[in-house]
């Protein structure tokens, strides 16, 4: 069994992990000194998203230049020795390659720009005007046209996120070479893999037709998104580059089908080793729509993870698990509840996603309980989609208060705030000034108070990692809803052989009477409740008062 199907990985956003030259950001060697941190979680692989050289509009994800470090994070020889000791403690290190676009600051852009008949021209997608107009009426996904227009050639450049990041042309065969050529650089170091940024947009209908909005939501998304060569493509960097090394490969999948997933994680078919997908986090979006408030569909959330577990299973796909990571807001907080039961909460929503079949992603500070900031004002935000949006709703005529509601609960930088290491000035982050504010709870909410005390929601998490490690059943058992329409209660188990699971889950913040199903009365006697996250621990009995949040973990052979 290939080594990442038991594994469980830590994400590290670098500019808010740890900062030890006092320049407010953070930096290499502020990870290098919390690894041991990291052993005693237990986590097995470490995914640092975008240390390269950039600009920082999109805080890494705007790549100047592939081949060198951030000189804000540190230097190459920081990243070998934190390479290095990583590897000393047993864990692995997987980057981030971010190869649907580039910075406007990288120098085939730069190259590409000078003019029409520059040999890195078609490295970028360029086009003409249509009715001297952008060539398609796509939507970039941090607002506004997808297309720039460059006076001096008076062509427009493809851009689907930030127009300083310009996507780069996969048709062309050179530019993919030059991508390869990065990765086998990198990998040549001793990395163990990637996470793969947007990959599903990296092939686009080169027609760019206009999207007549008769397929929701109408702003170009499936005229890019899982495109026509997107598995050819990824199954030419599988030969070319990954089926050379013992590596793994997680696709980030924007707005992807269960299909697709199955396609790009399916052993057989080379491509990748799984897949993020994003169904699930999209039950608060009122009508898809991530900017507008809505509370959470309870049952939608637990039928689409049911869906996505018995249906990649089915079809030899693999998913990565996972709430939280630096694009998401935290989900004690969306999800969970951040104030009367913070602990409780926390430790309920990480068994649901830690007790099913994938390859589970724990987010920094997400093992203490870390939550949103909560900031009130604009200018606590840094974020570029924050930051547009906030123009677009202001432009819409929405009053401040409620754009400021929306973007308290949507924006991406409630997952960016400093992590908070102990309860000193700047939570342990900084001696300097943060790039961004630090979360007034960390005098309470710390990764040092959570050390410190056996109950804390840090060592439920290394009890959930313990039991990957421990139980097979979870890498290879199969999976099954219960109560399905049961409105408070999550409930589900695990099968393999004579070994069973159930895990049981109160979803919310008030009492409730689980009535077992048939099948599961006459076990009671057999179960051994081996995680839970009261201190009392109940046995399992046919009809049982769970109170609120409590989650349960029964193994039965
Ligand atoms: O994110 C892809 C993406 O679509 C994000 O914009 C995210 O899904 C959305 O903001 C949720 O509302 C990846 C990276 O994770 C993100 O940080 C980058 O900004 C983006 O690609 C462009 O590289």
């Amino acid at each position: 069994m290939e080594w990442w199907r038991k594994s469980v990985v830590y994400q590290i956003y670098p500019k808010s992990f740890n900062d030890t030259t006092g320049n407010g950001v953070g930096d290499l060697q502020g990870i290098i000194e919390k690894l041991d941190y990291l052993k005693k979680l237990g986590v097995d692989v470490l995914w640092l998203t975008p240390v390269y050289a950039s600009p920082q509009k999109d805080n890494g994800y705007d790549i100047s230049d592939y081949y060198s470090i951030h000189e804000e994070y540190g230097t190459m020889e920081d990243f070998e020795r934190l390479l290095a000791e990583t590897h000393n403690r047993g864990m692995k290190l997987i980057m981030d390659l971010v190869v649907n676009h580039t910075s406007t600051e990288h120098k085939w852009f730069k190259e590409s720009k000078k003019s029409k008949e520059n040999p890195y021209r078609d490295f970028y997608i360029w086009k003409d005007p249509v009715n001297g107009k952008e060539p398609s009426n796509w939507e970039s996904k941090f607002g506004g046209n997808a297309w720039k227009l460059d006076e001096e050639t008076g062509q427009y450049y493809l851009h689907l996120f930030d127009v300083t990041q310009a996507d780069l042309n996969w048709e062309n065969e050179n530019l993919r070479k030059h991508v390869y050529d990065m990765m086998h650089f990198w990998f040549d170091k001793g990395i163990d893999g990637f996470r793969l940024d947007v990959i599903n947009l990296i092939s686009k209908d080169q027609s760019f037709p206009n999207d007549d909005g008769s397929v929701a939501p109408g702003d170009g998304r499936k005229f890019y998104t899982d495109g026509p060569r997107v598995h050819e493509f990824l199954q030419e960097m599988n030969r070319e580059v990954l089926s050379k090394y013992d590596s793994m490969t997680v696709g980030e999948m924007s707005s992807t089908s269960l299909d697709h997933c199955i396609k790009y994680s399916n052993p057989e078919r080379k491509e990748l080793s799984m897949t993020f997908n994003f169904h699930h986090l999209k039950v608060d979006y009122p009508n898809g729509e991530k900017w507008a408030l809505a509370d959470f569909d309870f049952l939608s959330l637990k039928k689409i993870l049911t869906t996505w577990q018995v249906e990649m299973n089915r079809g030899g796909g693999w998913n990565a698990l996972f709430w939280c990571n630096h694009d998401q807001p935290r989900v004690v907080t969306r999800y969970g509840n951040d104030a009367v039961y913070h602990e409780q909460s926390a430790k309920m929503l990480a068994t649901i996603i830690h007790m099913m079949q994938g390859t589970p992603y724990i987010y920094q500070g997400e093992e203490f309980g870390m939550t949103d900031p909560g900031f009130e004002s604009i200018s606590e935000y840094r974020d570029v989609e924050t930051l547009n949006y906030y123009k677009i709703m202001k432009e819409k005529g929405l009053e401040e208060e409620e754009i400021m509601s929306i973007i308290k609960r949507k924006s991406r930088d409630n997952s960016r705030t400093p992590v908070q290491w102990t309860d000193s000035e700047n939570a342990g982050f900084t001696s300097g000034t943060p790039w961004i504010g630090v979360a007034d709870n960390y005098k309470k909410i710390n990764a040092e108070a959570a050390v410190n005390n056996s109950d804390s929601i840090f060592y439920h998490y290394q009890k959930l990692i313990q039991l990957r490690k421990d139980l097979d059943l979870l890498t290879v058992g199969d999976y099954r809803l219960l109560l399905e329409d049961d409105q408070q209660f999550f409930v589900y188990e695990r099968n393999h052989g004579d070994e069973k699971l159930l895990v049981i889950n109160n979803f919310y913040g008030k009492e409730g009477v689980l009535t077992l199903p048939e099948e599961w009365k006459n076990r009671c006697d057999q179960s051994e409740l081996i995680l839970s996250n009261y201190k009392d621990e109940g046995k399992l009995a046919p009809e049982m008062t769970l109170r609120p949040y409590e989650s349960l973990v029964y193994y039965v052979r």
